[in-house]
């Protein structure tokens, strides 16, 4: 296991009781657990998408009318395209006319970013967002 080490940090108060009050609402039991995640969140996470030459994962999300004309068939021809990258797809029906789906990219960063755009900017998708995440390997 990595060894821990411990620093000291300055802070304006008010930063200070907005810090804490993020930490209670969020449920940590202390600032060193919030301020790693803050970390790996920032730090690691951004290096890993933006300068990794391996593969990277992340969700995105999508909504859409389903009274969109072909929207569905669209939608899932994208995803045919980049079979190789999307590993996995979860459509539920938000109401009578909505759909969500959460569609989880693999690949290269460039890559999986050209995937999002393509199909989040597809005609009659209302709501897209590619949410980076991590493949473990530095965090
Ligand atoms: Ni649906």
């Amino acid at each position: 296991m990595e060894k821990t080490e411990r620093f000291s940090i300055s802070i304006p108060s008010y930063l200070l009781r907005k810090f804490d009050g993020f930490l209670k609402e969020k449920g940590y039991q202390n600032r060193s657990e919030a301020i790693r995640d803050l970390i790996r969140e920032k730090i690691v996470l951004g290096k890993e998408w933006e300068c990794s030459k391996g593969e990277v994962i992340g969700v995105l999300v999508i909504v859409y009318n389903l009274n969109t004309r072909d929207i569905s068939d669209k939608v899932c021809h994208h995803q045919h395209e980049f079979y190789e990258e999307i590993i996995s797809t979860l459509h539920i029906h938000i109401d009578r006319e909505h759909c969500l789906e959460s569609i989880i990219i693999k690949g290269l960063p460039k890559k999986v970013r050209e995937i999002a755009d393509e199909i989040g900017t597809t005609k009659g998708v209302i709501f897209y967002k590619l949410i980076p995440a991590t493949t473990g390997k530095f965090i």
